[in-house]
């Protein structure tokens, strides 16, 4: 099913308090076989993570930074990569958490995989041969319920679509109508996910191993997960044929009318 990719790509790293990790990722990222640029979103981190990224990218041309003013969300800074990466001309457009949660020894499977004709490749916790790692009860009990949700009410196929490792090919972006994505946060993952096989793409997984963060911390909070079952809600009665609906009432309405009158 594999094909060996070739051709350029971007790989979109957010970034919020990644001190920690960054640098060693980058290394990772920059060692794999290919041409895999970076491009890091930093929302003006507090520990500094920003600078850490300048100093790598002023010593690495394929490494690039975008400074936003603060903490503006997930979805949007992966917007910002989307909008830079088509810019730029990249054939694929990845993301990935910062936190070694996803492992760049991955990246390779997603990009051949995109190169044998998917249009969105999740590296995936929850196809055979995927695995999670260290993740407490609650977040797997969070992220299961999510991807259920997904499922059963708005009919995405991708077993993991909260899944933030990701390979999209270019044309996908290009189609999409990034500013009518109403999600700024992690529920920008299913809204895409939604959104990119509702309009006839295809989308492939190849299994990962999660490993829940070893360093730093994580940036999801309660809030995030009551805005992804509104979200969840808000795309499946956005995806009810309104109008049908609506039709069918006022001919009942009519009839019942009619009915009165006679
Ligand atoms: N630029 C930017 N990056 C963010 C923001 N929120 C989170 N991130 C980054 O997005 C990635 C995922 O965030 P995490 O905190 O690891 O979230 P998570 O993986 O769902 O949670 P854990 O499993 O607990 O790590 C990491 O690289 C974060 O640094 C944000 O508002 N802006
Ligand atoms: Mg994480």
């Amino acid at each position: 099913m594999s094909a060996l990719w070739s051709g350029r790509a971007l790989m979109i790293v957010p970034t919020y308090n990644e001190s920690e990790n960054l640098a060693r990722l980058v290394g990772q990222l920059r060692q794999l076989p290919g041409d895999i640029h970076l491009l890091i979103v930093d929302d003006n981190s507090p520990d500094g993570t920003g600078a850490i990224a300048d100093a790598i990218a002023a010593c690495d041309p394929g490494v690039r930074v975008l400074h936003r003013t603060g903490k503006l969300g997930l979805g949007t800074a992966y917007k910002a990569g989307f909008r830079y990466g088509i810019e730029h001309g990249y054939d694929y457009i990845c993301t990935m958490d910062a936190d070694f949660s996803h492992s760049p020894e991955s990246l390779p499977d997603l990009l051949n995989m995109a190169a044998a004709g998917y249009d969105l490749v999740i590296g995936s916790r929850y196809v055979a041969g995927g695995a999670v790692v260290g993740s407490p009860p609650l977040r797997k009990l969070i992220s299961y319920t999510a991807n259920a949700l997904a499922h059963t009410l708005l009919g995405v196929t991708a077993r993991d679509c909260t899944a933030g490792f990701r390979c999209y090919r270019r044309q996908v972006l290009e189609a999409i109508d990034l500013e009518a994505i109403f999600s700024s946060g992690y529920s920008f993952l299913i809204e895409m996910a939604f959104i990119v096989e509702r309009a006839g793409f295809r989308t492939g997984e190849t299994p990962i191993t999660f490993v829940n963060r070893t360093e730093g911390a994580s940036k999801i909070n309660k809030l995030e997960i009551y805005k992804a079952m509104y979200t969840i809600v808000r795309l499946r009665t956005q995806a009810l044929p309104w109008d049908r609906i609506m039709a069918a009432y006022h001919q009942r309405s009519r009839a019942r009318s009619a009915d009165q009158a006679e």
